[in-house]
Formats: C-alpha cells, structure tokens, sequence
C-alpha cells in the first residue's frame, strides 16, 4: 500500500472585519475546489480562517467579541465547506476561534480542526503556546492581545491515525516551541499541519520582514527534520485591517526541505506529493527516539519554567 497523500497549503489572502463569514467560506469553497480539481487529498487553512486576526483590537468587553466565534463547529455558515468536502472527498484541517460552555462557564480557544473526506471532524487541537499579552497596550501600533481573548489549550498535543498516516496539528506560535515537535514526535506524527497569522513587522522589536520570513522557515524546517515528519504551514496574508502579515505558506519535506510554496500574498494554494513512508527511515534510523533519546539526562525540561542551570 501506498502512503502518497496530495496535499495543498491552502493560503488566503486578507479576511478584513467587514466580510461577512458566508462570503470568507466561500473563498475557501473555491480553494478546496482548486485543491480537489488538482487531485489533493487533504487542505490545509490558516490560523483563525473565518474572521480578521480580532486580537489585534482591544474590545473591553468581552462578551462583545462573541461574534469572532464559533459556538458550534460545524454551523450553517461553514456548513457548505463541509458539504463540498463529503461531495469532492477531500479532507481539511481549519483554525477558528471556538467558544464553548462547559460547568456553566464559557471558555475560549484557538482551535484547529481535521475533517475528514466524508466531511465529518477527526480531531480538534486548541492552540497551547499562546503569544502576546493580556493587558490593553494603548501605545502599540497594534495589540496582540491573545492571552485575554483565550485560554492555553486544554487538549494536549493529539497525534491520530488518519488519511493512511499519524497526523498531528499545532498553531502558529506553537511552530516556535521545540516541544510542540516533540510531543507528537514521540508519538510517531508523520504529518504536523499549522495555520499561522503573523505579522510582517514586530511592533516591539527591530526586526526586518526578511528576518521574520527566516525564522518561520527554521523552525518549522528543524520540526519536520528533527521528528522526521511532514510539516505544512499556511498563513493568512497580506494587508488585513491595516496590519500587513506574512505569507511564505509551504509545504516541508520530513528531510527538512520545502517541497513547495506559495508566491505572493492572497488566496493561492501551493500542492505537494507527500509520501508519509519517506519519514520511517528517519524514525527508524537516523534518531531513533527508543534507542537514542537520553531521557534520564533530560528531568530538567519537565521541571523548570525558567532557566536550568
Ligand atoms: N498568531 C500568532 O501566534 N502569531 C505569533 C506572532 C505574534 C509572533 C507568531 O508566532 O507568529
């Protein structure tokens, strides 16, 4: 049997504050129809797909926000993606915000989810390591307040066997973490996909644009090699709401290489060929974690917030 899934890295372009969420599935409609009329298997969207990167705005009252959710995944307005998924049989993986009621409280998350070819959801990951701040920031050019409109992930890093293959998924700034690679690394993930809005600019740091696109790309490209898994990353991108993001969506070879990559900065899928066996040699091989992780040495990790000196 063979493993050679074809995947697409659905990139899209702005999603601003006043188009409306029918009009933002739509477009997505019409990148899951490319992705389908090209042969792929599986697409995968951004980071927070169905409305603006909201985080950027301070909204004093909470509740006011509750439009930027979810509250039930799927819902009419993104039910048409899910049809047109079962239709075409090919599966998604989507970042939205969620809000859920559970004890009589409403709780917040960053989430990702996997729909399957028959258009059913086959795992949900909610984002873990959350950047930003919680606190209002009047002097920021724009605020990245993601620390007060969510809470850290209560599911844990899921590795699942779907679409022939051990598939895991993470968000944005979870790319930058060594142990978000790792977690599903010991659990053998042959397939991390991640959506990600990031800024072309840091507001609190010189950085160039050049810099930031680097440092995406190494990390992302040291997580697929170092776990020997297939990594896709997909921005949202270009001027949203004044605020200019990232593109540079792609797909990574387990040897750590992009096999492919979007060009410019709006709706564009860039497709790959991805044989999930091309990961066994590495995992067998060339770090085989049962034979050569030394994790007596490595209690400190488990252990301190801090630094370990
Ligand atoms: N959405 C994000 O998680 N963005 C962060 C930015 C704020 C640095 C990122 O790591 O890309």
């Amino acid at each position: 049997m063979t493993r050679v899934l074809r995947i697409a890295a659905a990139q899209m372009g702005p999603v601003n504050s006043a188009e409306p969420r029918r009009a933002t599935v739509s477009r997505m409609m019409g990148l899951l129809d490319q992705a389908a009329d090209d042969g792929c298997n599986l697409a995968v969207f951004p980071e927070l797909a169905l409305t603006t990167f909201f985080p950027r705005t301070y909204l004093a009252d909470l509740h006011k926000a509750d439009d930027f959710y979810e509250h039930d995944m799927p819902n009419a307005d993104v039910q048409p993606l899910f049809d047109l998924a079962r239709r075409r049989h090919i599966g998604f993986s989507l970042g939205y915000a969620e809000i859920t009621t559970e004890g009589g409280a409403k709780h917040r998350y960053n989430s990702q989810i996997l729909v399957d070819r028959d258009g059913l959801v086959a795992a949900k990951y909610r984002k873990v390591h959350l950047p930003g701040h919680a606190d209002y920031r009047p002097d920021d050019p724009f605020q990245n307040l993601e620390k007060y409109y969510f809470e850290v992930g209560d599911l844990g890093f899921p590795v699942v066997n779907a679409f022939d293959g051990q598939v895991g998924m993470c968000i944005c700034n979870d790319r930058r973490w060594p142990e978000t690679y790792r977690m599903m690394g010991l659990k053998g993930v042959e397939l991390i996909m991640l959506g990600y809005t990031t800024p072309i600019h840091n507001p609190r740091a010189e950085q160039s644009p050049e810099l930031r696109m680097f440092q995406s790309r190494l990390c992302m490209q040291a997580g697929a090699y170092q776990n020997s898994t297939f990594v896709v990353g997909v921005a949202k991108a270009g001027r949203e709401d004044g605020v200019d993001l990232m593109g540079g969506s792609c797909i990574i070879h387990p040897n750590g290489r992009v096999i492919a990559e979007t060009k410019g900065v709006d709706d564009e899928i860039a497709v790959a060929d991805c044989d999930l066996d091309d990961c066994l040699n590495g995992k067998a091989e060339e770090f085989n974690f049962e034979r050569n992780r030394r994790p007596e040495l490595y209690d400190g990790l488990l252990a301190s917030h801090g630094s370990i000196r």
